[in-house]
């Protein structure tokens, strides 16, 4: 049945409801947290299409270590719900990069997928044995990364959770992985912004934010809600603006 004008808007997902939870429970207690002023106009974006209600909430934090934590909730016509987040290292500190993205439509939730990214080949060892050694749930329905999905670690867990059991225990992995991630930052120390070392990090976020550029799925929901010009600023400015080099 087509949605009408009245008719309430969806009730959250609760992956999505739990995942926010956990996110911001990991984000404190790390140093020198606070928050980052959003462009304006984006830290709640509402719009109608098809008579359902859209919004979008953003949220920017940065700490000593990560140079940008971005939390987005999203709820984009058709059913669509999403949480998009990902934390983007300072390149003078050995740090991955954490994504997590859950997309989630009438029919429940499609794709769910979290990892520690490396931004320098492979992962600082100290985490990359973190990693290996979490319980790795046995999810029924492990989805193929596309093509661009080259820069994911071999940890990551993308999966299409069959089931509320499912559900609890990606939520369980997504915590256990930020443990790891939150330590890593507390450890970590800071390079020299000339470091070939801080160069080569630098050059590994940027294409990572090239690569996130390439999934077509996300850029044609936003330009369904929004349009082709709208979404390819939001994309370029707030969900993979290139990283800043260091300086
Ligand atoms: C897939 N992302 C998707 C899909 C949609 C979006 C609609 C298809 C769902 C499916 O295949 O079941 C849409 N995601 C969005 C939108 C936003 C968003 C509109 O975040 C934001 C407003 N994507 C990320 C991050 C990761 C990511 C940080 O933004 C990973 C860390 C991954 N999303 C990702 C992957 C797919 C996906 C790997 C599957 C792509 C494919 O199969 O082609």
């Amino acid at each position: 049945m087509p949605p009408r004008q009245s008719d309430p808007p969806q009730a959250v997902p609760p992956l999505v409801t739990a995942l926010n939870g956990v996110i911001r429970s990991a984000w404190e207690g790390l140093p020198g947290l606070e928050p980052l002023p959003v462009n304006t106009g984006l830290d709640r974006i509402e719009g109608v299409l098809d008579g359902e209600g859209l919004l979008i909430s953003n949220e920017l934090l940065r700490c000593r270590g990560v140079r940008k934590i971005h939390l987005e909730l999203a709820r984009l016509g058709r059913g669509l719900q999403i949480l998009h987040c990902v934390w983007f290292p300072d390149p003078c500190f050995d740090l991955p990069i954490f994504g997590a993205d859950i997309v989630a439509g009438p029919a429940g939730v499609s794709a769910a997928i979290v990892d520690l990214s490396p931004v320098s080949g492979a992962l600082p060892a100290s985490i990359d044995r973190a990693l290996a050694a979490l319980p790795r749930p046995p999810f029924r329905q492990s989805r193929d990364l596309p093509g661009w999905g080259t820069i994911f670690s071999p940890h990551v867990c993308f999966i299409r959770p069959d089931g509320p059991d499912e559900e609890d225990l990606f939520q369980e992995h997504v915590s256990n992985v930020l443990a790891v991630l939150h330590k890593a930052v507390r450890d970590a120390s800071c390079e020299a912004v000339d470091a070939a070392s801080t160069i080569l990090r630098y050059e590994g976020q940027l294409n990572y934010c090239l690569q996130q550029k390439r999934n077509d799925k996300t850029r044609r929901v936003l330009e369904k809600a929004f349009d082709a010009d709208w979404a390819d600023r939001y994309i370029e400015s707030l969900l993979f603006d290139n990283p800043p080099r260091p300086e």
